[in-house]
């Protein structure tokens, strides 16, 4: 602990204050901590530590600039310290600092519901709150399931994920979910989830620009599993349009509205994932639009505050609404529900974010930087180890060619170099580097994003 008397404010967290001083001073005083998806050990002997953004930048503990090339985690999509959401939630934590959502409300929930509906795709009108991505899954999964029973079609219990997809950490999502580490040591999970086949085919596709031309009979995949479980079991199939985490695996031309067509055809709820997607990263509010496939549900967190206050929100369709508005008025119609569904600094936070996003009409931003992004990127096809190059919208992906025995390795040693050496922030899974910067950039800043990186990866063996 920093003593400092009870009379006097914390300290402010900003470069050079004492908490950086004793986050850093010696390794010790970096146990406690217990990194998520991290390799703890490794990280505290060479710590990457953050401690200030502004704009398209992070400035680290020792006062490195480092260009923000994965805004965040995919989430800061508006870059960082902006003005109209500090400003936000600055004043919603002096006005109203918890209030309950449980039988009772306070205005922001309300307006910012309205606010989304107005955004979403037009028949998914209706929001549920979460704190997280990971929330929001499993809230979809369980309305989903809900929702069939309250139709009459309580038998319809199967959920239907995709190899690859990543779907958040709670058991429903690891569950639906398609990474091996991410499901491989916590037992048996869900019963009764299959998987549709992924969609990457790197010996089809590599090197295409934008969507892959080769893949849309996969979504037959969906076909097969009906005819193994019959569709009478199955309640609900959750995708990604782009998957993130698995390491930018794009939807074949064709493939979604595919999937859309087999679902209706037999009484599925699709829900999609859009916890990357959502918020103008692929140049539309979200994926759905952008790719004119509407889902039944669609799940988002991340964007929704810019990454600043943790919240999600599931959008659910007209149909599956009403469907829990038939019982007696006085009966809650969803047992489900966080604690912090609809909390009042996230809501001032997102309200803002959207005021922002607007504003500076950064949803259009992935369609007009599109082709300079997808130029840009794709010039670093000739560099050594790349065995494939895709893009879509603000996302981009390189993907390396893994070294012998030693899976990961090679693109964890360039997002090591690229942060060190080159004040870049990249992200890696597998020997996949993936991209997704904020969507405020400008050419300059792809240039030097892409160019910092072809560095990296020429000095990687
Ligand atoms: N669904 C999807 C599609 C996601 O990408 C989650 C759910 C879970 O969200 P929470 O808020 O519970 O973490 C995610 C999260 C990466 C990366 O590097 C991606 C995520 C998280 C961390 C890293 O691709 N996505």
């Amino acid at each position: 602990m920093i003593p400092r008397s009870d009379a006097s404010p914390p300290p402010p967290s900003s470069l050079g204050d004492a908490y950086v001083t004793q986050a850093t001073s010696s390794p010790e005083h970096m146990d406690a901590f217990w990194m998520p998806f991290t390799a703890n050990r490794q990280f505290k002997q060479q710590p990457r530590m953050l401690a200030s953004a502004k704009g398209m930048h992070y400035t680290d503990v020792a006062g490195r600039e480092i260009l923000d090339g994965t805004a965040g985690l995919w989430c800061c999509n508006a870059g960082h310290a902006r003005p109209r959401i500090i400003e936000a939630v600055s004043r919603q934590i002096a006005t109203l600092d918890f209030a309950p959502t449980f039988q009772m409300g306070h205005p922001l929930p309300f307006v910012l519901a309205e606010r989304l509906a107005a955004i979403a795709p037009e028949s998914l009108k209706h929001v549920f709150f979460t704190n997280s991505g990971s929330e929001s899954v499993d809230t979809a999964l369980k309305i989903a399931l809900a929702y069939q029973r309250a139709r009459g079609e309580g038998q319809r219990t199967r959920l239907i994920g995709r190899e690859k997809g990543y779907h958040g950490v709670g058991f429903g999502g690891i569950s639906v979910g398609g990474m091996v580490n991410n499901r491989k040591f916590f037992g048996p999970m869900l019963p009764g989830v299959d998987h549709l086949r992924h969609t990457l085919d790197i010996a089809r596709n590599a090197f295409t620009r934008g969507l892959p031309k080769h893949g849309v009979e996969l979504a037959e995949d969906l076909e097969r599993l009906v005819q193994l479980h019959d569709a009478s079991t199955i309640a609900a199939v959750i995708v990604e349009p782009i998957s993130g985490s698995a390491g930018v695996v794009l939807p074949p031309e064709g493939y979604l509205k595919r999937l859309r067509e087999i679902c209706d055809k037999h009484g599925i709820v699709l829900i999609f994932d859009e916890v990357i997607t959502g918020y103008g990263r692929v140049g539309d509010a979200f994926a759905a639009q952008r790719f004119d496939v509407t889902p039944d549900i669609i799940t988002t967190a991340k964007g929704l505050t810019n990454g600043s206050v943790p919240m999600g929100a599931v959008f659910v369709s007209d149909a599956i609404h009403a469907a829990f508005m038939q019982g007696p008025e006085g009966m809650i119609d969803l047992f489900h529900g966080y604690t912090y569904s609809g909390h009042p600094l996230a809501c001032a936070a997102a309200l803002a974010t959207l005021d922002t996003y607007a504003e500076e009409g950064l949803f259009a931003k992935a369609i007009e930087l599109g082709s300079y992004w997808e130029d840009a990127i794709h010039a670093l096809r000739e560099l050594p180890n790349v065995i494939d190059i895709r893009n879509f919208g603000l996302v981009g992906a390189v993907e390396l060619a893994p070294r012998e025995g030693k899976p990961g390795a090679r693109a964890f040693d360039v997002f090591s170099k690229c942060f060190h050496d080159k004040g870049l922030m990249v992200r890696t899974t597998g020997d996949v580097i993936a991209l997704s910067p904020p969507l405020i950039l400008g050419k300059e800043h792809i240039d030097q994003i892409f160019g910092r990186l072809a560095e990296a990866i020429r000095e990687t063996a």
